[in-house]
């Protein structure tokens, strides 16, 4: 069973807001009337605001067997388009929350699929990760093992929910120990701070709220630093956590960050282990059950193998295919094994995904979506170092007639894609560098 804790639901919180609180009872009778008007649906899309019904909604359609498809509530109109017409959703569900007469809902297979989470590749538009129940409730298992994880914790975040981090880890994970999720709503260093300090245990976040966190202008030893130290875990993942970050964050607060590995496609790989050495710059050991090995001269690409992979990407068997070798899913990430067998990951295969705030952003779509703009002639994206987002989204243009203002690019892409894939740097040439086969010469823009 996928979600236990909502077979036998008591009064303890399951999901804290800051509009709302829901106990496990009313998240299961609510939950319950969702996943009733469900029933038969082959496919929903979801609208994944950062809300308890966002929940409810995706915890009934997982006790209906109903895979659910979650979408950026500040998606753009091409990207929402293509996500549409390759999921073929029954239903999208927006603020008319479907509810029908109770049913026998019995517990779907573990092969079926739960989620289809969307994510970038360094071309096309993104594609649907298919994620079966058994690969969410044994990651999930494994993590539990990992961070000593229990009913009794309260994790924090204010992660957005329609991607892994947010909703798998942030949201089912504690849903599926029968503990409590203190969602912020929107990320902020004081909302955080005061939630440790009213209760939470655990705290998952991206490394750029880290980032502010360590920014903040406090003493070791304040009311804030103290809320962040008291903690039992403070969680990093979906991008490096810049050893600089970790060390500051030690300072500040006396606690050091414990970083975890994952994908979309594979859920959580690796993670230092609540008792282990966190060292910075290091993701720790594969997660029980979890097979991973690093391929060729170090640093080799990461392949991995277990219960935690994904089915397929959706209507895209060919790049399904592409992604397995022997069985094993290939990353894409670089990294070298420490004589401990500590990971420490050091870079990625591609050059044109980019890694932002925690998003992954594939450079070929941002510059189609700009190729549909009047004044864009050429253009090449890049991705550059920023200290607060990882990278930053750069754009090189070579504009057809007058150059526009950057905004108005940087709109246009917001508008299409989404806004955390529009550029912050956009950069005018007079022409792209090219080699002889008139292929961009990247590297020579940077
Ligand atoms: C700005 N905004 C705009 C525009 N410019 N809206 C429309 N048009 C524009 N031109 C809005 C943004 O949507 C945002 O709203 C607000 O203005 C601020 O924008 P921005 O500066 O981009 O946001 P930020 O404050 O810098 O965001 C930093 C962040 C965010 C909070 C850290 O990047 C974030 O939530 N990252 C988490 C990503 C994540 O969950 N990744 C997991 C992938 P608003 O603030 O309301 O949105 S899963 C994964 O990687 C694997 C499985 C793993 O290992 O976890
Ligand atoms: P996504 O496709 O959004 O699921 O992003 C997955 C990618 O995020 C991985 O392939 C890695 O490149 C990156 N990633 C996730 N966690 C970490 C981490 N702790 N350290 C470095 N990179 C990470």
């Amino acid at each position: 069973m996928l979600l236990p804790a909502l077979a036998t639901p008591s009064s303890k919180i399951a999901l804290r807001f800051p509009e709302r609180e829901l106990t496990y009872e009313q998240l299961a009778a609510e939950a319950r009337r969702v996943a009733y008007g469900l029933v038969g649906k082959r496919r929903v899309a979801v609208w994944a605001r950062s809300t308890p019904e966002t929940c409810v909604v995706i915890v009934g359609a997982l006790l209906a067997g109903v895979p659910v498809v979650p979408l950026n509530p500040k998606i753009g109109e091409k990207e929402l388009a293509h996500i549409l017409t390759d999921s073929a959703p029954d239903l999208v569900i927006d603020d008319d929350i479907p509810q029908g007469p109770p049913v026998d809902l019995p517990e779907p297979d573990g092969e079926a699929p739960a989620l289809i989470v969307y994510t970038s590749g360094t071309t096309g538009p993104p594609k649907g990760v298919v994620l079966p129940r058994r690969a969410l409730a044994t990651n999930l298992d494994a993590l539990a093992r990992a961070w000593e994880w229990t009913e009794d914790d309260v994790v924090v975040h204010g992660l957005p929910l329609f991607h892994v981090h947010g909703l798998g880890v942030g949201v089912l994970g504690p849903l599926r120990r029968g503990g409590t999720v203190h969602h912020l709503g929107s990320f902020s260093v004081a909302k955080a701070a005061e939630a440790l300090a009213a209760g939470g245990t655990m705290m998952f976040g991206v490394p750029t709220m880290y980032h502010r966190i360590a920014a903040e202008p406090w003493q070791a030893g304040s009311q804030h630093a103290g809320a962040f130290g008291k903690a039992r875990l403070l969680v990093s993942g979906s991008a490096a956590l810049p050893a600089s970050v970790h060390e500051r964050i030690e300072q500040l607060t006396g606690q050091r960050v414990v970083e975890r590995y994952g994908m979309t496609e594979t859920l959580m790989n690796t993670s230092v282990r609540a008792d282990g050495d966190r060292r910075p710059g290091t993701v720790g050991l594969p997660l029980d059950g979890v097979e991973v090995r690093v391929v060729g001269d170090e640093p080799g690409e990461i392949e991995v193998r277990g219960p935690n992979l994904f089915l397929e990407y959706l209507n895209r068997p060919d790049a399904t295919r592409e992604a397995f070798h022997d069985g094993w899913f290939r990353t894409g990430d670089l990294a070298v094994v420490e004589p401990d067998g500590y990971l420490r990951i050091v870079g990625r295969r591609a050059t044109d995904l980019i890694k932002s705030g925690g998003y992954k952003i594939g450079a070929g779509e941002i510059e189609n979506a700009l190729l549909e703009h009047l004044s864009v002639a050429e253009v090449a994206v890049t991705g550059e170092p920023d200290d607060d987002l990882g990278e930053r989204v750069v754009a090189w243009v070579v504009a057809k007639g007058e150059a526009p203002a950057p905004e108005v690019l940087s709109d246009h892409v917001a508008r299409l894609l989404s806004p955390h894939k529009r550029p912050r740097v956009v950069r005018y040439l007079d022409a792209l560098p090219r080699n002889d086969m008139g292929k961009v010469l990247k590297r020579e823009l940077r």
